[in-house]
């Protein structure tokens, strides 16, 4: 614990390398985690928080690191979350893709992190929305968060951004795809990428449609939003209200590797931006996004707790267990009564 004064101390005296020890005792859950977060939330609140996602190869990282460009280049300082990504801050990508983000890596004003999901106790939503609050308390003006969009806990972490961007392309064809997975729901802005592929307009068509109908134009009695219950029967935050009060999402159309229409999208999220603030959802968000915080490192913290008592316990049950002679179900009543996690069952 020694140790983190001195790194509280180095990151408070700006030292991006302390910013990225802190984010490393959150991803590993280092002992004294929690209070190193704690001690480091003055300033949380103040970065934008802009969530990039899609499914694979859309082109997310590319277009984030242009936005991030872009908005560097306007005064901002940036910092970039790569979650779990398959290419190209970590490797398994094409040559050319690692060599630039390496470049960007290394430019004035950006910093980036990739974050894995393996392993991650809580969930990896919690430590994104952790490691965005140590950049955001550093002092980044703008956190972008690139998620794939497939899968529960992805979208989780798109629904603690201030302002989600959901990434398609033409080839894939699909919008349906995107309805199916959620993604409908998560969008303040689509970005048709890789438009300089034939389909881009059909696919910029389709996504008017799918809003018209979401939006209820179109059919009338179809709920337009409703939580998603994530497995385990939490509601998350990812409802969003944008079709229902007022917010157009626009769909734009971008090729990332050419900077094209970035700028067009960079001014769609300052206008989403301005828009939540004045409407009062910036705050709903920011609200729903720290009662998810919240119940997430409880959650954390019981499972936390309930493996350690499983793993120093099991050697007890595991005969009777495996012969029959006691289910899993009186093994779990036993270890609550023994560890006081939970409360204790009637007879
Ligand atoms: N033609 C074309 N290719 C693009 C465009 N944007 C990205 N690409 C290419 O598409 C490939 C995938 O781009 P990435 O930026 O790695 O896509 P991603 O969505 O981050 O991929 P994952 O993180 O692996 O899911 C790379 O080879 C890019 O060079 C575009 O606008 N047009
Ligand atoms: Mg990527």
């Amino acid at each position: 614990m020694d140790g983190h004064r001195d790194l509280i101390q180095a990151f408070r005296a700006g030292d991006e390398r302390a910013l990225a020890r802190a984010i490393s005792v959150v991803e590993d859950q280092a002992p004294g985690f929690e209070e190193l977060l704690e001690a480091l939330r003055e300033g949380v609140g103040s970065a934008r928080r802009i969530g990039v996602t899609g499914p694979p190869g859309a082109g997310k990282s590319t277009l984030t690191a242009e936005l991030a460009r872009l908005m560097r280049d306007a005064g901002s300082r940036v910092a970039i979350i790569a979650v779990d990504p398959t290419s190209p801050y970590t490797g398994g990508a094409l040559l050319g893709d690692r060599i630039r983000m390496v470049e960007l890596a290394l430019e004035e004003h950006i910093f980036i992190r990739s974050m894995a999901s393996r392993g991650s106790l809580g969930g990896l939503a919690t430590a994104a929305s952790e490691a965005a609050d140590l950049m955001d308390a550093f002092g980044f003006d703008r956190v972008i968060l690139e998620t794939l969009g497939v899968g529960q806990s992805e979208l989780e972490i798109a629904g603690t951004a201030d302002s989600t961007v959901v990434v398609l392309v033409p080839e894939s064809g699909d919008g349906v795809q995107a309805m199916k997975a959620g993604l409908m729901e998560v969008a303040d802005v689509f970005c048709v990428n890789k438009a300089d592929r034939p389909g881009a307009d059909l696919l910029v068509k389709e996504i008017e449609v799918m809003k018209a109908i979401r939006s209820g134009n179109t059919l009338r009695g179809i709920p337009r939003h409703h939580a998603r219950i994530a497995p385990g029967g939490a509601p998350t935050v990812v409802e969003r209200t944008s079709a229902d009060s007022g917010w157009d999402v626009p769909v734009l159309k971008t090729v990332a590797t050419e900077a094209r229409g970035v700028s067009e999208l960079a001014g769609a999220l300052d206008e989403h931006f301005a828009w939540i603030r004045e409407s009062g959802e910036l705050e709903r968000r920011r609200r729903l996004s720290l009662l998810d915080q919240t119940r997430r490192i409880l959650v954390r913290r019981a499972e936390k707790a309930a493996i350690e008592a499983w793993e120093e316990r099991k050697a007890e049950f595991l005969p009777d267990l495996l012969a029959g002679r006691i289910t899993p179900y009186r093994v779990v009543r036993r270890l609550g009564e023994l560890s006081g996690t939970v409360k204790r069952p009637q007879r």
